[in-house]
């Protein structure tokens, strides 16, 4: 029998107020393990209602040693039950349990230990004139709007939540309704950590629904999305005209250069890394590999080995690297665009195919882990954001070339350079349109650094103080002295 999950406003559960449901799938069975509230723009004024009386209540006049010790509360329970979180993710994405319980919940904890630190080291600016002092102080927006996706969910729902928390504001979430189990667990731990209702409000539903009457509510002062572009594109659209302060982290179609003079083992397993981590569904995933000429063929045959060793199948199983992809729906899509490369000329030295399973999984939305050759950057397989598990390898001659394909694509989120030369991993760093660039390492992240990206990969950063003052406002005083 499935779980009934709920709504949380006001720190209440409840059911949407049409009464509306949603199936929740999970991607690995293709069976349907819960049910969500198909929430709408009357269950959002409802959260609305509750977050603005939260926000005139005890919560505005918090502390900020209060509001990090709620923090540490909310980390500490969610690794008390990190077991418990970790089955949930994987049920609903179809990703390796190993994987969230070493990657997606320690990162949720992270995230909330982090920003607890933050805001108490947390520091305005002073300006003095000579006949005047100014500071500068540091408001919460009011309340807020997360929107978050499928393939990180309780990673990105907190890495938002723990910030907005940090500096006061009130919040409606929205998770992806394809994910929504992590989200309500976290609901429930905010709840228990003794957090004021209607401080953190959770709505479940679809993006055109839901989603969509949070981006045009306008007493929701701040929208933080992460999602796909063309999902961007209109919550940027939608939200214009009420002035909202808007936090874009869209798509990417990341490259990983790797030179001649590379440490070539290091950079066959980085790159494989970088390409099939959660099924390849991460924007910082690195789905175009450019290769110097000089190893080109050394590099795709030990790439195309280690891509062909990798185990897909049971979550469960401590020996799976490869889960199912987040839906029937979205392996597809990545079905389809190997019968693009393949039209374009591209040759599938590994996978491109659906495993056979067997028992619970015969149905589910596995991909094997795909490598195509035999693409340029012409070719809408090294151009589109497939977000699965296929990566494309691609020559190069030298760094001019390396640099000119890293940049014909319309994303700039990230990329990575592989080069035992310090001057090549300078030089061709700062020459990438990317928001952040790995040099023989990928995703290896400080909390501090800021995150996002450039072109039609996102608008704002995140991250450290980037984040903290996304989710408040900075007020200037001036009190002038001169007369004195
Ligand atoms: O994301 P959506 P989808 C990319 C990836 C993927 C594609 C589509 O290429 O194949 O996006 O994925 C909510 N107003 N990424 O369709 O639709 C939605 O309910 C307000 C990259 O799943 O962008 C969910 O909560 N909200 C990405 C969230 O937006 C709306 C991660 C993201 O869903 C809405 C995921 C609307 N009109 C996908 N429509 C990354 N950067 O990591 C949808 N939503």
């Amino acid at each position: 029998m499935s779980a009934t999950l709920t709504n949380w406003i006001g720190g209440q559960k409840q059911a949407a107020s049409a009464g509306k449901t949603l199936d929740n799938i999970c991607p690995a069975t293709n069976t349907c393990i819960s049910t969500i509230p198909r929430s709408g723009a009357v269950d959002i004024d409802n959260a609305v209602a509750a977050a603005r009386k939260a926000l005139k209540g005890p919560w505005r006049t918090s502390t900020a040693a209060e509001r990090a010790g709620y923090l540490e509360t909310i980390a500490n329970t969610i690794e008390a039950r990190l077991e418990e979180f970790a089955q949930a993710e994987s049920r609903d994405t179809g990703k390796p349990v190993a994987l969230a319980k070493s990657v997606d919940i320690p990162r949720a904890i992270a995230n909330f230990r982090f920003f607890a630190g933050a805001i108490r080291h947390d520091e305005t600016g002073c300006h003095s004139m000579p006949d005047a002092i100014n500071y500068t102080v540091r408001k919460p927006v009011g309340i807020v709007g997360l929107i978050t996706p499928w393939n990180l969910p309780l990673y990105l729902l907190t890495w938002k939540t723990a910030p907005a928390l940090a500096m006061g504001n009130t919040i409606i979430a929205k998770p992806s309704e394809l994910t929504p189990t992590t989200a309500t667990l976290l609901a429930e731990v905010i709840h228990e950590a003794g957090v004021p209702a209607g401080v953190f409000n959770l709505v479940h539903g679809l993006g055109q629904e839901a989603g969509q009457a949070i981006v045009g509510h306008p007493a929701i002062r701040g929208v933080s999305f992460t999602g796909g572009t063309t999902t961007g594109a209109h919550v940027a659209a939608s939200a214009a005209p009420h002035f909202k302060k808007l936090s874009l982290e869209l798509g990417g179609k990341n490259a990983t250069l790797v030179f001649d003079d590379c440490d070539l083992d290091k950079a066959v397993s980085g790159a494989l890394r970088a390409a099939f981590a959660n099924q390849g569904q991460i924007c910082l995933c690195g789905s175009r590999i450019l290769v110097q000429e000089g190893i080109y063929d050394a590099f795709v045959e030990r790439f195309t080995n280690q891509a062909k060793g990798l185990t897909v199948g049971d979550p469960t199983a401590a020996s799976t690297n490869i889960g199912a992809v987040i839906s029937q729906a979205h392996r597809d899509k990545v079905e389809q665009y190997v019968a693009v490369a393949r039209e374009e000329g591209g040759t599938v030295v590994a996978g491109g195919k659906r495993p056979t399973l067997n028992g619970p999984f015969a149905d589910g939305a596995f991909f094997e882990p795909t490598v195509i050759t035999d693409v340029d950057e012409t070719c809408r397989i090294t151009q589109e954001e497939v977000f699965g598990p296929l990566v494309t390898i691609q020559r190069f001659s030298n760094a001019d070339d390396a640099v000119r394909i890293a940049n014909t694509v319309r994303y700039g989120l990230s990329a990575s350079v592989w080069t035992g030369n310090l001057d090549t991993a300078h030089k061709v760093s700062a020459r990438l349109d990317t928001g952040m660039v790995w040099v023989n390492t990928w995703l290896h992240r400080d909390l501090r650094v800021p995150f996002g990206g450039v072109k039609d990969s996102g608008v704002g950063r995140e991250g450290g103080t980037w984040s903290l003052e996304f989710f408040s406002e900075a007020q200037n005083i001036c009190v002038y002295l001169g007369d004195n």
